[in-house]
């Protein structure tokens, strides 16, 4: 039996590993709700033309919606987490509660982005991250900290599930930056560096939240599974903290990732 003394708290975890993982955080109930409005959101843009012959599934409306309106999908993917459950998700006690055990500042000083959506399915290659830094992309502002968790259904490893890369939050590593035609913009990380650490996947059910640091190297896994796999984020930063330059109205204008992880 582990001594009591050998049982390390979510705060120990989370400055050892640079992220960690809880289960049950978040109500069930609420990402069901989330899915449901998302469903409902996809169908409505789509519009009833090319709805018809389509399965009556969410993953497949939203599947046809990414091939046919790329700019009405990265609406779904932007707004489906900001309805009034997405604002409970955010800021549901099962979740404030870790951040609270996990973060040494007062929790309700902490500003959310909007919740986004982020969707990996085998074919969208386009929308997948390779090893980055969230701290790379939020350049200049003061401390944030990620959260991220399944919203459709439980993960397993062929779902390809995010990547996180455990002790790699000491270093702030440097990156190439890639702008991709129609995806996302990759300030990417050598595969080499990742390879130094061991490689987590992220192989949660719904309700589990993986929360992890600004440094957390991670990536988006390879998805071998025939399903879409679709996760909330969620990122709370702690903008009163002082961190030089920093001015929220200019990092406004180009946070992009900041203000809502809509894929694009
Ligand atoms: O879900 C993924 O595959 C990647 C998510 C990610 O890169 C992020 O949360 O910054």
């Amino acid at each position: 039996m582990p001594q009591l003394s050998q049982v390390k708290s979510l705060k120990e975890q989370f400055e050892e590993d640079g992220f960690v993982i809880a289960r049950g955080a978040i109500p069930v109930d609420l990402l069901a709700h989330v899915e449901r409005q998302t469903y409902s959101l996809a169908k409505k843009l789509l519009g009833p033309t090319e709805t018809k012959g389509i399965a009556e599934c969410p993953f497949e409306t939203l599947r046809t919606l990414e091939r046919t309106d790329r700019d009405a999908f990265a609406t779904v993917c932007g707004f489906s987490g900001s309805s009034l459950a997405g604002f409970a998700i955010t800021t549901c006690p099962g979740l404030l509660g870790v951040l609270r055990e996990i973060c040494s500042r007062e929790v309700f000083d902490l500003f959310p982005t909007l919740f986004g959506l982020f969707w990996n399915d085998r074919s969208t290659t386009r929308l997948h991250y390779d090893w980055h830094q969230e701290t790379s992309y939020y350049q200049g502002y003061p401390e944030s900290i990620h959260t991220w968790f399944p919203l459709f259904r439980n993960l397993k490893d062929e779902d390809g599930p995010m990547i996180v890369c455990r002790g790699s939050h000491k270093e702030h590593f440097s990156f190439d930056t890639e702008f991709i035609e129609n995806g996302l913009t990759q300030l990417r990380v050598r595969q080499s560096i990742a390879e130094q650490f061991e490689q987590v996947h992220c192989s949660i059910s719904r309700g589990d939240v993986v929360i992890f640091h600004e440094r957390c190297l991670h990536s988006t896994g390879t998805n071998f599974s025939a399903l879409p796999r679709i996760s909330g984020i969620i990122r709370y930063v702690a903008l009163l903290e002082d961190r030089q330059g920093f001015r929220p109205h200019m990092q406004r204008a180009a946070g992009k990732k900041m203000l809502s992880d809509s894929q694009q």
